[in-house]
């Protein structure tokens, strides 16, 4: 069900929000009318301390000054080390049904399973801006009645490393500099490119991050992945080694790196206010989440790719994703410290049919996130919060701990018992146990050879994409690099990058003023993967997306609204952007202004409209949102005289993608749908990229 708007997502409206809607029943916080202290004492007077005189200072005694002012300095926790800037959402995942797990959530067909999702940034800090050039978490927590399961995923296939021992590393590497700490939530500086260019193993995730995946218009329009390789093991025992992958029905798309960039600065909260705008107007994000398998073997390969390397994909082409079932996220967050901030995720939350491998970077991750959960949250009971309390019976011995909250009957919390009747007792035959695997080997610190190829999957990867995808990478390493300060570690990329596509480093090189590395043996001809590019020729659905029309009072408002009504019965929501704030029309043909050109930017705009009739001139600001959505690659038009206005601007009267028509009819709906769902006109992109390498 939709909800109402918060006031700082909605337009102007009639009728002002009252604000906060009720928290759940575990929630006791601001549920009646009396302000009380925390112990329910009704307050008289929360702004004036209690003083010796009205000019004397405060006393000791205030108790009511001293709880609040002591609350307030303990209001912060430690952000996440990783991963600090997040948005979330609940949802229900229902199971197409399948043979290849015991696991009940997705054994069984049709059974639902609550879910919390929660995207992330991995550099920045809380406070960062959402769409800087990173990877993205991608972390589910579902509710089963077996106990929660958490597949804690990113939204790239590959990691930076191969064994977890390197974690500190990549992740000192990719923070700020630990003197001016700067600079925030990117990899364009110094340490990051040092570190991976001595480092090769990250190329395949560097090349990811470099490419369109690192900017996603949306958590929407992500692909998820669990990266490691996992195992399935089903009713009779047998098991298959699988991946996982999370695909929106929305598509997959990117935003373009100036979008990105300008967003960063206009609207710091891009990805967190669309997916829950997106939620609030019923327009529900969905996925899904399906497995590649292979066979169980001892060789842990497939098609000769070692699948215990978390550097490695296995193509799609080779192993299609098979699909287990559908994510739905439906509800946003009530209170955004208490779910959004308090979820911690663990790869080790597993539940009987889904086990782990010897993958060593999943390896060091079922120590990490209990680890540092404990300290984020401070003690070992987070687990009773209602965020990541499992919605099944839990029967547990552990006991006290800092911020205990539940209330423990029994005598006897160690097993064996007899004074609470030997209860809770172990469950040998449902409860979780791994299937047996055998462990052998010399104890040393080593990889396993097949680690040592670096250099094949980065150049299938960027081999695959699209000429316009790849200049995007080109341009990504020529902008990260050219922030670098150390010649050396540009030389020492350019020479990385060669190795991978000696073409791709030249054009680097020359961006960069630098000589192109020569004699460096470039990866030969490899298979390529079409899934790997996002480039669609086939439009996708238009659910969320959003059509800005310029529009003053002149403009033909009934033409506006026979558009509204399309898009919306579409899920796509259409705003007026107008002179002035307030209303355009008079009577009952009446529009709110949703945006004025002044606060309108190309960034929140999938396609930008001209209506027929809108008089005023094109000032500066509405040349520079239409000229920003022609250079963007998305749709722009024009309806009747609306025309003059869009041309006026400088937008090319027959650029690809320039829609024109005299009347907002069914044939211009149905070609503004079809662009939206192409998402981008990469014909220009070609021209601007002509012009830029
Ligand atoms: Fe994480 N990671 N990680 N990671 N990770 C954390 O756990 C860690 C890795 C991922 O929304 C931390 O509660 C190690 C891969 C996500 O709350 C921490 C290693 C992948 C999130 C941690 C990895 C991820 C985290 C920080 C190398 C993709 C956000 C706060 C062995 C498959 C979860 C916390 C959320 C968070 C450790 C590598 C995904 C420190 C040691 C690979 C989505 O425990």
């Amino acid at each position: 069900m939709p909800t109402r708007r918060k006031p700082d997502q909605s337009a102007p409206d009639e009728v002002s929000p009252t604000g906060a809607e009720s928290g759940s029943a575990d929630s006791r916080a601001q549920s009646g009318d009396v302000l009380t202290t925390a112990q329910g004492l009704r307050l008289p007077d929360t702004d004036h301390s209690l003083k010796a005189g009205r000019r004397g200072p405060t006393l000791m005694e205030d108790f009511h000054l001293r709880e609040k002012i002591t609350h307030f300095d303990h209001e912060r926790i430690p952000e996440r080390v990783v991963h600090a800037r997040g948005a979330a959402a609940h949802g229900v995942f229902r199971s197409y049904g399948t043979k290849i797990t015991r696991a009940r959530f997705l054994a069984e067909k049709g059974r639902e399973t609550e879910v919390f999702v929660r995207f992330s940034t991995v550099l920045g800090s809380r406070g960062s801006a959402d769409t800087v050039r990173d990877t993205r978490g991608f972390a589910t927590k579902f509710y089963t009645d077996e106990g929660n399961f958490d597949l804690v995923g990113n939204n790239m296939p590959v990691f930076f490393i191969q064994d977890g021992i390197k974690f500190p590393d990549v992740i000192h590497a990719g923070k700020p500099h630990p003197d001016r700490e700067i600079p925030q939530a990117q990899s364009a500086h110094d340490t990051f490119w040092d570190f991976v260019s001595l480092h090769t193993e990250a190329t395949h995730h560097v090349f990811w991050n470099m490419s369109d995946r690192g900017i996603p218009r949306s958590y929407r329009t992500m692909e998820g992945f669990g990266v490691h390789t996992f195992r399935l093991v089903d009713a009779a025992g047998n098991s298959s080694l699988v991946k996982f992958h999370w695909k929106p029905v929305a598509g997959v798309h990117s935003l373009v790196w100036e979008e990105a960039q300008i967003a960063a600065g206009v609207d710091p909260d891009f990805h967190r206010r669309d997916l829950a705008d997106a939620i609030e107007a019923g327009a529900f994000p969905e996925w899904e989440l399906g497995v590649q398998v292979m066979p169980d073997d001892s060789t842990e390969t497939f098609a000769g790719i070692d699948l215990l390397d978390p550097t490695k994909i296995v193509p799609e082409e080779l192993a299609p994703v098979q699909p287990l079932g559908r994510l739905t996220l439906n509800r946003n967050p009530t209170n955004y410290f208490a779910e959004t901030e308090q979820v911690a995720f663990h790869t080790g939350n597993l539940v009987p049919g889904i086990e782990v491998t010897n993958d060593p970077l999943m390896q060091a991750r079922l120590f990490s996130y209990l680890d540092t959960q404990l300290t984020r949250l401070g003690g070992p009971n987070f687990t009773q919060l209602p965020v990541n309390r499992p919605h099944c019976p839990v029967n547990d011995m552990l006991r006290d701990g800092m911020h205990q909250t539940a209330v423990h009957t029994g005598v006897a919390p160690y097993q064996p018992n007899s004074l609470d009747d030997g209860l809770p007792a172990t469950d040998p035959e449902n409860g979780y146990t791994p299937t047996p695997r055998r462990v052998e080997g010399n104890v040393e610190r080593a990889d396993p050879v097949s680690f040592e190829d670096h250099f094949t999957q980065p150049a299938m990867f960027y081999r695959s994409l699209t000429p316009v995808e790849q200049a995007h990478v080109a341009e990504a390493f020529t902008f990260e690099l050219g922030k670098c300060y150390e010649q050396a570690i540009k030389e020492r990329e350019l020479a990385v990058l060669a190795h991978v596509d000696t073409g791709l480093a030249a054009v680097v090189a020359q961006g960069l003023g630098l000589p192109v590395p020569k004699g460096i043996p470039q990866v030969g001809e490899v298979q390529l993967s079409p899934a790997l590019s996002q480039v669609v020729e086939v439009p996708g659905p238009i659910a969320g997306r959003k059509v800005g029309v310029i529009a003053d009072s002149g403009s033909d408002l009934s033409g506006l609204r026979t558009l509204r009504k399309a898009l919306t019965k579409l899920g796509a929501e259409l705003l007026v952007i107008a002179p002035a704030g307030g209303f355009i029309g008079s009577g009952r043909s009446r529009e709110v202004v949703q945006r004025t050109v002044l606060t309108a930017r190309s960034v929140e705009f999938d396609a930008v409209l001209v209506a027929d009739g809108t008089g005023h001139a094109p000032d500066i600001k509405t040349v520079i949102l239409l000229q920003e959505m022609y250079r963007h690659c998305k749709a722009v038009g024009a309806w009747g005289d609306g025309i003059e206005v869009l041309t006026g601007a400088g937008v090319p009267e027959n650029g690809p993608g320039v829609l024109h028509a005299d009347s907002a009819d069914k044939t211009f709906t149905a070609e503004l749908v079809t662009a939206l769902g192409l998402h981008r006109v990469w014909e220009r992109a070609d021209v601007v990229m002509a012009d830029a390498v």
